[in-house]
């Protein structure tokens, strides 16, 4: 009987240590996971990554299903779907969440970064951080950045190799007053519109002109409304990717680490995708018959003094600071 017990006990034990060790907490679930590029893009080959990345890690108990194409509403309205945890996680522009987290217009100001290794140092460091962090209690949870990119113009009115050729040219901007700002800076009509309404609205002449880096003017097929690319490279655009923190203080520690490994193996695919996807790029929107105009220093230089007053009106409006920290940390990394 002593004997008996023992080895029941020893068997109880070795379970237990066993579902310890090996049976992490996951329960089966569907996560929707939006984005607002097509399925054959930078964005769609990344939320397929790290749909493919968690259901490994996981044993295909957490599953993510992309829904690209804005098909489940355009960037702002995945984020309030998040924050009322009608949906679970989305990936968009952070220059969409200004209404959310008003500090994220500071990566909306004009030739901040000068190279994707600034922009990765910043984001991934303390300062994207603790901006990522202010969704918190906004009901959002920020996971990692993604790159979008470098922006450059395009338009179907005429090369633009000087500030001046803007003039008069109805430009679609993203739903930010920074960019509203900077745009009226260059002497364009700038038109706030969500993504998902671009391709048309540069179709039928709504608009004549839109800015978004070479992967996504290729991506949405822009080249085929747009003649002009001009390489301005005046933003430097993040992806943020976002969970609903009304379901994700439902999840298992467990789940959350997984979600969160799978966020950072993803973000380290993406940007690597993304820069490689953007060197073919130009290439390709030639041989679509696009006209480049290469744009120079010094013309650069004068739409970054023509753009100072979009600075002048962030940092007004309570973002002196947080200018200051990022210009800060950027010094730091320039030394
Ligand atoms: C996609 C957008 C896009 C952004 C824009 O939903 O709106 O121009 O660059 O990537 O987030």
């Amino acid at each position: 009987m002593k004997k008996l017990c023992h080895s029941i006990f020893t068997a109880l034990a070795l379970a237990g240590l066993m579902a310890g060790a090996s049976a992490e907490d996951y329960k089966p679930r569907m996560i929707r996971f939006g984005y607002g590029l097509a399925e054959d893009s930078n964005q769609g080959r990344a939320v397929k990554f790290f749909a493919d990345d968690l259901a490994r890690r996981t044993g295909g108990k957490l599953k993510a299903k992309g829904f690209g194409g804005a098909s489940l509403g355009n960037d702002m309205q995945m984020q309030n779907a998040l924050i009322g945890g009608a949906q679970e996680m989305m990936v968009g522009s952070t220059a969409t969440l200004v209404g959310i987290v008003s500090e994220f217009g500071v990566f909306d100001l004009p030739f901040v970064f000068r190279n994707e290794r600034e922009a990765d140092a910043i984001l991934d460091g303390p300062f994207g951080q603790k901006l990522a962090d202010k969704l918190q209690e906004k009901g959002l949870v920020g996971l990692v950045y993604w790159e979008n990119g470098f922006r450059n113009l395009t338009n179907s009115k005429r090369p633009v190799s000087r500030m001046e050729d803007m003039q008069g040219i109805k430009l679609r901007v993203m739903q930010n007053p920074v960019y509203i700002d900077m745009f009226k800076g260059f002497g364009a009509n700038a038109i706030p519109l969500p993504f998902s309404e671009l391709f048309t609205a540069l179709e039928t002449g709504t608009v004549d002109g839109q800015e978004n880096p070479v992967t996504t003017i290729q991506s949405s097929k822009f080249y085929e409304v747009q003649k002009y690319l001009s390489m301005t490279k005046h933003v430097y655009s993040p992806w943020i990717v976002l969970a609903s923190k009304r379901w994700w203080d439902g999840l298992s520690n467990d789940e959350r680490k997984a979600i969160q490994e799978a966020a950072a193996a993803s973000r380290d695919f993406e940007r690597k995708d993304s820069r490689a996807a953007s060197a073919k790029a130009i290439d390709f929107l030639k041989s679509k018959g696009m006209q480049i105009t290469v744009v120079s220093d010094k013309e650069i230089e004068r739409m970054q003094e023509a753009s100072r007053q979009a600075m002048f009106k962030f940092a007004n409006d309570g973002h002196a600071k947080l200018i200051k920290d990022l210009q800060g940390d950027l010094e730091k990394l320039r030394k």
